[in-house]
């Protein structure tokens, strides 16, 4: 039922409930859904950069934000105004799911490594 159990590794497992309870934390912008909801595109962090690099999604597409980036610890966020969302630490294997309420161009950035940006298309 929760994708985020697909972890690989068993290290990836252990990490599952705190990951989940970080999603629910957040959650109160509205913006992070929770993980067993429909995704409709997967976007991994690997190499310190978002792939693919630019998406286009209709208002109401979620997205899953993977780190799959061996042991590098990940922090993605947006802020735009009216749209804002902040994984805090996203763990080597853990997934975040975003949802886009609203049309608009955004810029995803990595709080930890300035140079990661995602660009998303929300028509
Ligand atoms: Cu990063």
């Amino acid at each position: 039922m929760s994708d985020a159990r697909q972890g690989k590794a068993p290290v990836n497992r252990r990490r599952v409930g705190s990951v989940l309870l970080l999603t629910s934390l957040t959650a109160s912008g509205a913006a992070l859904a929770l993980a067993g909801d429909t995704v409709s595109l997967k976007v991994t962090q690997k190499g310190r950069a978002f792939a693919p690099g630019a998406i286009s999604l209709q208002a109401g597409d979620a997205i899953a934000i993977v780190n799959d980036d061996g042991e590098l610890v990940h922090h993605a966020y947006l802020e735009s105004p009216g749209f804002s969302f902040d994984t805090g630490e996203q763990l080597p294997g853990s997934k975040t799911v975003v949802r886009f309420p609203t049309a608009g161009q955004f810029t995803i950035l990595c709080g930890i490594h300035p140079k990661m940006k995602l660009s998303v298309s929300v028509k």
